[in-house]
């Protein structure tokens, strides 16, 4: 287990929750995720859309910044893959920047966005999302920082010139890769 532990870090029974501001309310909204920017079409989902594509589980780790891991969340959704199968991307495309709704921002190397273990997740631990762990859409990026998989997903920019996200701007690490201790610039 403790091979798992990426350094300075220590585990914890349950994430705990992190937001920027209030949690968005659950209803009163029909749902869409918007994907624009280095695409050779911009679109739009809405839930059944998302739920048409593949669905997969991934068993994964997720690792706080600020040193709290929890081992074995498990997650279901849409791999980030089937995604990138659905969008044409541009030549170049480096970066995808995740939106949440409430102004959350980050933004995630697509090396590490196409992994097999990215999803965008509606499902944790077999119940559909609590709304402050991101309902009804969040991303979930296990290789990276917990900060990178961002709650409440909305949109999906991707890039060819990096772009801070919103904590990437406040000092922390363009990557985020736990087992480089990659957590501030
Ligand atoms: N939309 C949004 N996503 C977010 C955040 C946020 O404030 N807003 N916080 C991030 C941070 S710092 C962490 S550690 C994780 C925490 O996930 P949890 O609240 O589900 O435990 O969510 C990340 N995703
Ligand atoms: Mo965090």
């Amino acid at each position: 287990m403790d091979s798992r532990l990426p350094p300075g870090q220590r585990w914890v029974d349950r994430p705990l929750v992190y937001d920027i501001g209030p949690v968005p309310p659950a209803k009163g909204y029909d749902y869409r995720l918007c994907i624009w920017g280095s695409v050779d079409e911009p679109r739009e989902l809405d839930w059944e859309a998302i739920l048409d594509l593949p669905q997969e589980s991934v068993v994964a780790d997720f690792h706080c910044v600020t040193r709290w891991s929890v081992a074995d969340v498990r997650w279901e959704g849409v791999p980030a893959r089937s995604l990138l199968e659905l969008v044409r991307l541009l030549p170049g495309t480096l970066w995808v920047m995740a939106h949440g709704r409430e102004g959350y921002s980050t933004d995630v190397p697509l090396a590490f966005f196409s992994r097999s273990d990215t999803l965008l997740a509606h499902s944790m631990n077999g119940k559909p999302l609590a709304q402050e762990h991101g309902a009804p859409l969040r991303l979930v990026v296990p290789s990276l920082y917990a900060w990178k998989s961002a709650k409440y997903l909305t949109g999906l920019e991707f890039l060819q010139h990096r772009r801070p996200g919103f904590w990437e701007a406040r000092g922390y690490h363009p990557r985020g890769d736990p087992w480089r201790e990659e957590r501030f610039r």
